[in-house]
C-alpha cells in the first residue's frame, strides 16, 4: 500500500537513483494544495449516503431489470448487498484521493473484484455504471462553489475522476 511519497521513493529505489527535482516538485505542489484533498475527502465522506443512493436510483431507473423479479439486486439481501458494495467502492476512493494514489484501492478491494461478480452472477457492467452514477454525484458535491474557500479544482477533481475510472473498468 502506498501513498504518493512512497510510491516516489519506491520507484526511486527500483532505479537505484535520488528523489530527482521534478517528483520533489510534483509533491511540493501536492503538499501546497492540500487543503483541497483534504477539503474534497471531507465532503465525499460526509455525503457518502447521499452519493450511493442517488447513483443507486439512477442505476435501477437505467437497468430496471436489476430489480425486477430474477435482477441482481432483486430482495432486500441483493439490494442491501448492492448498496453495501457501492459504498465500500467509495469509501476506497476517498482513500486514494486521500492518499493521493490508488494502490490501496487496488489491492484491497478491487483485486479479484471482477473474478468475485463473476462468480456470483453479478453483472460488473451494472457495478460499472454504478461506479460511474457515484463518479458524477461525488465530484458535483466535492467541486460545488458554495460555503468553500474559492479556488482551481480543476486539476483535483480530474484526479479524483481516475479512481472511480480506475474502479468501473476494473469490475466492467
Ligand atoms: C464484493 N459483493 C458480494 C459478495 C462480495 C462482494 C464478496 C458476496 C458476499 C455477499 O453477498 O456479501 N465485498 C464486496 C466488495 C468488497 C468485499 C466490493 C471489497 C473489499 O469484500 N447487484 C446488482 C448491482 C450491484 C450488485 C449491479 C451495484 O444488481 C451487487 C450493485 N454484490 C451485489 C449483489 C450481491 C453482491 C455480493 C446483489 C449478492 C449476490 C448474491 O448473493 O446473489
Amino acid at each position: 500500500m502506498f501513498d504518493a511519497f512512497t510510491k516516489v521513493v519506491a520507484q526511486a529505489d527500483a532505479r537505484g537513483q535520488f528523489i530527482g527535482a521534478g517528483e520533489l516538485d510534483a509533491l511540493a505542489a501536492m503538499v501546497s494544495d492540500s487543503n483541497k484533498r483534504l477539503d474534497a475527502v471531507n465532503r465525499i465522506t460526509s455525503n457518502a449516503s447521499t452519493i450511493v443512493s442517488a447513483a443507486a436510483r439512477q442505476l435501477f431507473a437505467q437497468q430496471p431489470a436489476l430489480i425486477a423479479p430474477g435482477g441482481n439486486a432483486y430482495t432486500s439481501r441483493r439490494m442491501a448487498a448492492c448498496l453495501r458494495d457501492m459504498e465500500i467502492i467509495l469509501r476506497y476512493v476517498t482513500y486514494s484521493i486521500f492518499t493521493g494514489d490508488a494502490s490501496v484501492m487496488e489491492d484491497r478491494c478491487l483485486n479479484g473484484l471482477r473474478e468475485t461478480y463473476l462468480a456470483l452472477g453479478t453483472p460488473g457492467a451494472s457495478v460499472s455504471a454504478g461506479v460511474n452514477l457515484m463518479k458524477e454525484a461525488a465530484i458535483s458535491i466535492a467541486n460545488a462553489k458554495a460555503g468553500i474557500t474559492q479556488g482551481d479544482c480543476t486539476a483535483l477533481m480530474s484526479e479524483i475522476g481516475t479512481y472511480f475510472d480506475r474502479a468501473a473498468s476494473a469490475v466492467a
